[in-house]
C-alpha cells in the first residue's frame, strides 16, 4: 500500500522565468582534461615522483626510516615500534610510531603516524581552526569487522635488525620485518608476495615551520625577481626537496592555502612475482592496470584517485573519475595477493612490471615478471592491509570482511530502469510507463533528474510540470514500479527556502577555512553543501525525507544521489578547496574521497527511516564513492557518451568494480552524451542486459531514445533483451545475494573464475553470470556479425539460445555468429540454474510466478549443480530466516534433486507470510540441454516430495546437426521452497 502525503502545491508565477534561466545555465560540454591535475601539476605526486627517480637512480641511496630496535614490542598479535626518519645530515631524526596488526582472518595492516601531529605539536597557519592531526578516521567510515587481532600470531625469530612474525591460517603467512632500513617483506608458504619499501621510497613528509623569506623587493630593470632567483636556486637543489608547494599550491585560478605545510606520504609496494595487478577504480581502460612509467602503449601518467566530476571523460586513461576505491590485487597463475591503501586523500599510484631474471644467459626467456607499485597519498595515515590470497575469491572475501558487502538489494533494483535527463512532466512520466507496457517492454524504475524540482531546490516540485507527483506514484503503483528522484548534496543558497535556512542556521554545512558556510556555484546557482560528515547533519537530512517532508513521496520513491565528488562548479577541479572544513574541524583534502560515500550513506539512512515500522530495503544510486560505499547502495560509472568504445570501456569498468568489492554498477545504457546510432543502442541495451545495474540514461540535449522509440527491427531486439534480463532475474538475485554474503563479483572475469589459466589473466570483455555458468561477451563493435569468445576450461559449452554444442578448446578463442539480434551467450556445461520464463511487465508482477529450471549436462555427460535463493524482495526479513536457498544436483544422469544449501530443517523455513504464500510456486518447467542419449524413450520421470511422488512428462529431443540432444520435462509441480527429487532413471 501506498503512504500518500498531499503535495504543497505552491504555485509560483517565477516558474517559466525560473525554467528559462536554469536552461540558460548549463556549462558547456566538453572534454575538459586540462581542468584535471597532471602528476607534475600535484605538488605532491610531483615531489614523490621525483623523491622516487632520485632514490631509483642513484646507487648509494640507503632509505632514511629506520625501526628503533629498543622501541619493538610484539603482543597478542600486534607489533608495535617507533620509526625514525632521519631528516639531515646531522642526523636529527622524526619520530613515526607504526603499528603492524596481524588479524584473525589472516590480514595484515601496517599503520604509521608521525609523533609530533599526533600529539598536536604543530602550528597551524594562517590561523587556521584545522585540526593537527593526520587524519584517522577513515576506519571509522570504511571498516566494519574484521579487526580482531590474531592471538596466534606467533614471533618466529628475532634479533637486533629484524623481526619475523608467523600468522594466518596453519601460520602459512609471514612478515618480515626488516628495521634498518624499514622494509616488511610478506610471505606465503616461504616465498616473498608483497615486499613494503622495497626500493626505499617510504616518503613522510613531516611537519616542520615555515621559514618565511623576507619580502620581495621592488625589481629594478634588469635584475633578477626573487622568484626567478628562487627558480634558480631550485635548479641545483637536491631532487625530493622542491618546497615550491608546501606552503600553499595554485591551480585553475584557485589557492590551496597548506596551513599544514607538507604532509604526504609515499611507499614502494612490489608484488613479487606478478606481472598482472588489477582494482583502484575507477578508471577508464583495461581491467589488468597498464604501466605508469611511460615507453610504448603505456601511461605517462599514475593512476589517480581524487574523486571528481570529470563529464565526457576520456577513455584508456588512468585519469581519475568519480569513485575510488584503493584496493589494488595481484594475480599470477595460481596466485592471488593484494593490498588496501586505507586513505582518503588525494592519492596517485604509479606502476611498473619488471623482467626478474638476474640471469643474463636467460635472455629473459622464461624470466618471471615482478610488478612495483608506488603510493602517493597527500596527507592522513599510513594505513595498508595486506592479503595473501592465494586465491582471487580470498581478497574479495577479506576485503568484504573489513569493508562490508553490497546490500541486499530489493528486487525491482536489479530490473531495468528507465532515466533520462527529463522526462519533462508527470504526464510524460506516465505516457513512458504505458507505452512501455505498450511495447511490452518489462521495466521497473522512472528517474526524474534535476528539472523536475522548483529552481533545482531539492525536496520540492516544479508545480507547473509535475502537479500531481501522488498521481503519478500511483499509477507506477499499479505495476509494482517505482520513482527514483535526484537529490544531489548542493543547496540552493536562499533565504527564502527552510531547508536552506536550516543547513546554515544549524551550521550544517560544510565551511570554508574560515569557518563560515562555504558558498559555490552549482546548478541552483549559489549554494551551500550538506556536511554528511556530521552527525547532527545526517540526522537534519534524514528529516528532508520523511513522507510529511519531502512532500509528494510514497512508499515507491526512492533516491539518486548525483554530483557528490562533491562537484563545486567554481572549485578547484570543479571540486571543493582542499582547505575547506568539514566536521571536527578535518580539512577536505583529508576526507575528499569519503565525502560521496558520507552523502550517500546519510541518504540510505534517510529513507530507511522515512516512517517508523517501514522494514523496506532502501535503494539509493551513487555517483561518487569510496570503500565501504557497496553497503549503502549502487553507482553507474557517470558521464560516458554514445559512441562505440564508451559501450567498449563500459566492460571492464564494471568488471573492475565487481573484483573491487562494489559490484552494483552499470554504465549508461546507450550513452549519455549524444545521440546512438539505432545498432548501437541496440547492442548497449544487450550488453546492459548483463550490468548488474542496469539504466538507460540520456542528456538533456539528447534526443528522446526510450527504447520503443527505435523502431523494428531494433525495438523487438531491445525487447528480447529486457526480457532477457527478466527471465533471469531469479539467477541475478541468486548473484547479488552471494555478493552480499562474501562480498563474491556478481559478473566475473576469467581471471577471477578460472585463475590457473594463465592466457586469460588479462581479458576483460567477456564474463561470467554470477554462478550460472552463463558465460557473455557483449558485442561492442558495429556491424560485428561474428565475434571471438575465449573458452576458459575443458567444458563443455552450448550455445544459450539454440543450444548448440560450441567445438571449444581450453585457452582458445572460437567464433560466434552475432548478428544484431543475437548476444553472444553460452552455458557452460555442469550447470544448473533458475528462470522465470513467463513475459510480465514488472519483477513485482513476477513475484509468484513458477520457475524453469536449466540444467546444462556437463562434460561427464551426467552431472551438474546449481543454486537459487529466493526472497520477499523487499523487507528485511531474510535476515529473520525468511529466505529459500537451494541446491539443485544432477547426481549420475539418474536424479534432480532439490535440498536446502544450507541444510536448514523443514520446519525453520515454513513460518512466515511469505513462506507460506511461496508453498504455492512451483518448479514448472525443467530443461535438460546435453541430455542423454539413453532418455530417448523416455516419456515421463518420477517427481518426490513432501511424501508423495508422481509423474511428470518428458520431451525428448535427440542431437540434431550440432545441436545437443535436449529434455524439457514439464509440470514438475514440485514446490520451489520443498525438497524433492527427479528420478530419471
Ligand atoms: O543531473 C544532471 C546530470 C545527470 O543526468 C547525469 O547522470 C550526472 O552524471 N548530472 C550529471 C549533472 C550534469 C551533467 C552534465
Amino acid at each position: 500500500m501506498l503512504v500518500a502525503s498531499p503535495l504543497s502545491g505552491k504555485w509560483t508565477a517565477y516558474i517559466c522565468l525560473a525554467t528559462i534561466l536554469c536552461t540558460l545555465f548549463t556549462p558547456a560540454v566538453s572534454v575538459k582534461e586540462h581542468d584535471f591535475k597532471k602528476c607534475q601539476q600535484s605538488g605532491f605526486c610531483k615531489r614523490n615522483r621525483a623523491f622516487a627517480d632520485h632514490a631509483i637512480g642513484s646507487s648509494a641511496w640507503k632509505s632514511p626510516y629506520n625501526i628503533l630496535p629498543e622501541s619493538g614490542s610484539f603482543k597478542d598479535g600486534q607489533f608495535q615500534a617507533s620509526i625514525l626518519k632521519t631528516i639531515d645530515d646531522d642526523g636529527n631524526t622524526i619520530r613515526l610510531p607504526i603499528t603492524v596488526s596481524f588479524l584473525e582472518s589472516g590480514t595484515a595492516r601496517v599503520t604509521v603516524d608521525e609523533e609530533k601531529r599526533q600529539k598536536g605539536e604543530i602550528e597551524l597557519r594562517h590561523d587556521s581552526k584545522a585540526r593537527k592531526e593526520r587524519y584517522n578516521e577513515a576506519e571509522q567510515w570504511v571498516i566494519v569487522d574484521g579487526l580482531a587481532l590474531d592471538k596466534e600470531a606467533k614471533v618466529a625469530y628475532e634479533d637486533k635488525s629484524q623481526i619475523t612474525v608467523k600468522y594466518g591460517p596453519s601460520s602459512k603467512f609471514e612478515a618480515v620485518i626488516n628495521f634498518s632500513p624499514f622494509g616488511v617483506d610478506f610471505k606465503r608458504d616461504g616465498s616473498s608476495q608483497i615486499k613494503f619499501n622495497d626500493r626505499g621510497l617510504l616518503n613522510v613528509e613531516h611537519w616542520r615551520p615555515k621559514i618565511e623569506k623576507p619580502a620581495e623587493p621592488e625589481k629594478k630593470e634588469g635584475e633578477e625577481t626573487v622568484e626567478e632567483k628562487k627558480e634558480e636556486e631550485k635548479k641545483e637543489e637536491p631532487k625530493g626537496e622542491d618546497e615550491s608547494t608546501w606552503w600553499d599550491e595554485s591551480f585553475g585560478g584557485n589557492t590551496d592555502t597548506k596551513p599544514r605545510g607538507p604532509e604526504s606520504l609515499g611507499l614502494d609496494i612490489s608484488f613479487v612475482g606478478y606481472e598482472h595487478v588489477y582494482g583502484i577504480p575507477s578508471h577508464a581502460g583495461p581491467l589488468a592496470l597498464k604501466n605508469t612509467r611511460g615507453g610504448e602503449g603505456n601511461y605517462e601518467e599514475p593512476y589517480r584517485l581524487y574523486n571528481a566530476d570529470v563529464f565526457e571523460y576520456i577513455l584508456d586513461s588512468p585519469m581519475t573519475l568519480y569513485g575510488a576505491i584503493p584496493f589494488m590485487q595481484a594475480h599470477r597463475k595460481d596466485s592471488s595477493v593484494g593490498v588496501f591503501w586505507l586513505n582518503a586523500a588525494e592519492t596517485w599510484i604509479d606502476i611498473t612490471t619488471h623482467k626478474d631474471s638476474k640471469n643474463p644467459l636467460s635472455l629473459g626467456i622464461g624470466a618471471k615478471k615482478s610488478t612495483q607499485t608506488h603510493w602517493i597519498s597527500e596527507s592522513g595515515l599510513l594505513d595498508v592491509f595486506v592479503f595473501l590470497g592465494p586465491t582471487p575469491q580470498d581478497l574479495t572475501r577479506k576485503y568484504g570482511e573489513l569493508t562490508g558487502t553490497t546490500a541486499m538489494p530489493q528486487e525491482f533494483a536489479i530490473g531495468y530502469h528507465q532515466c533520462r535527463w527529463n522526462y519533462v512532466s508527470d504526464e510524460d512520466v506516465k505516457d513512458v510507463d504505458r507505452k512501455m507496457d505498450k511495447f511490452k517492454m518489462p521495466y521497473d524504475v522512472i528517474w526524474l533528474d534535476i528539472e523536475y524540482t522548483e529552481e533545482k531546490k531539492y525536496f520540492t516540485w516544479d508545480a507547473h510540470s509535475f502537479p500531481d507527483p501522488i498521481g503519478m506514484g500511483k499509477q507506477l503503483d499499479l505495476h509494482g514500479r517505482k520513482l527514483v528522484t535526484i537529490i544531489d548534496p548542493h543547496i540552493k543558497n536562499v533565504d527564502n527556502w527552510q531547508v536552506s535556512k536550516e543547513l546554515k542556521e544549524k551550521g550544517f554545512a560544510v565551511k570554508n577555512k574560515e569557518g563560515n558556510t562555504f558558498d559555490g556555484w552549482c546548478w541552483p546557482g549559489s549554494s551551500n553543501w550538506i556536511d554528511a560528515f556530521s552527525p547532527a547533519a545526517r540526522e537534519w537530512w534524514a528529516s528532508l525525507f520523511k513522507y510529511d517532508a519531502f512532500k509528494g513521496t510514497l512508499t515507491n520513491t526512492w533516491i539518486w544521489n548525483d554530483m557528490n565528488e562533491p562537484s563545486v562548479f567554481n572549485g578547484p577541479e570543479t571540486t571543493m578547496p582542499k582547505d575547506n572544513l568539514h566536521y571536527g574541524n578535518w580539512e577536505h583534502r583529508d576526507v575528499h574521497n569519503l565525502n560521496g560515500m558520507t552523502f550517500h550513506n546519510a541518504t540510505h539512512h534517510a529513507v530507511k527511516s522515512r516512517k517508523p515500522g517501514e522494514l523496506q530495503r532502501p535503494f539509493v544510486l551513487t555517483r561518487s564513492f569510496f570503500s565501504g560505499s557497496q553497503r549503502v547502495g549502487a553507482m553507474w560509472t557517470g558521464d560516458n557518451q554514445a559512441a562505440w568504445d564508451h559501450l567498449q570501456a563500459s566492460i571492464p569498468m564494471v568488471l573492475s568494480q565487481g573484483i573491487s568489492g562494489f559490484p552494483f554498477s552499470g554504465a549508461d545504457v546507450g550513452g549519455f552524451f549524444g545521440n546512438p546510432e539505432k545498432d548501437l543502442q541496440t547492442r548497449w541495451y544487450q550488453a546492459g542486459a548483463f550490468y548488474p545495474f542496469f539504466r538507460g540514461h540520456a542528456h538533456i540535449d539528447a534526443r528522446r531514445r526510450e527504447p520503443y522509440l527505435a523502431g523494428e527491427p531494433y525495438t523487438s531486439i531491445i525487447a528480447a533483451a529486457l526480457r532477457l534480463r527478466y527471465s533471469l532475474l531469479p539467477s541475478w538475485y541468486t548473484a547479488f545475494h552471494q555478493a552480499y554474503v562474501d562480498g563474491t563479483p556478481i559478473v566475473k572475469p576469467m581471471f577471477y573464475t578460472h585463475p590457473s589459466e594463465e592466457s586469460g589473466l588479462t581479458i576483460d570483455d567477456q564474463f561470467f553470470v554470477g554462478n550460472t555458468g552463463l558465460l557473455v561477451k557483449p558485442v561492442t563493435d558495429q556491424n560485428r556479425d561474428s565475434i571471438d569468445i575465449w573458452i576458459p576450461d575443458d567444458e563443455v559449452y552450448y550455445d544459450y539460445f539454440t543450444y548448440d554444442i560450441i567445438p571449444t578448446t581450453k585457452g582458445k578463442k572460437v567464433t560466434l555468429d552475432s548478428p544484431l539480434h543475437k548476444i553472444p551467450l553460452l552455458m557452460q556445461g555442469g550447470r544448473i540454474f533458475a528462470r522465470r520464463d513467463r513475459p510480465r511487465r514488472s519483477s513485482a508482477l513476477m513475484r509468484w510466478d513458477d520457475y524453469t529450471l536449466v540444467v546444462t549436462i556437463g562434460r561427464d555427460g551426467k552431472s551438474a549443480e546449481g543454486d537459487l535463493y529466493v526472497d520477499d524482495g523487499e523487507s528485511y526479513d531474510f535476515e529473520k530466516g525468511q529466505y529459500i536457498h537451494r541446491k539443485f544436483i544432477l547426481d549420475g544422469a539418474q536424479k534432480i534433486s532439490s535440498t536446502d544449501s544450507e541444510g536448514r530443517g523443514v520446519k525453520s523455513i515454513q513460518q512466515g507470510e511469505w513462506m507460506k504464500k511461496m508453498q504455492s510456486v512451483f518448479v514448472d518447467k525443467i530443461v535438460v540441454v546435453g541430455a542423454p542419449g539413453s532418455w530417448v524413450n523416455k516419456k515421463e520421470v518420477a517427481v518426490e516430495s513432501d511424501g508423495r511422488s508422481w509423474s511428470a512428462s518428458l520431451e525428448y529431443s535427440p542431437a540434431a546437426n550440432g545441436r545437443a540432444a535436449f529434455a524439457v520435462i514439464k509440470k514438475v509441480g514440485a514446490r520451489i521452497g520443498a525438497d524433492w527429487n527427479v528420478v530419471l532413471a
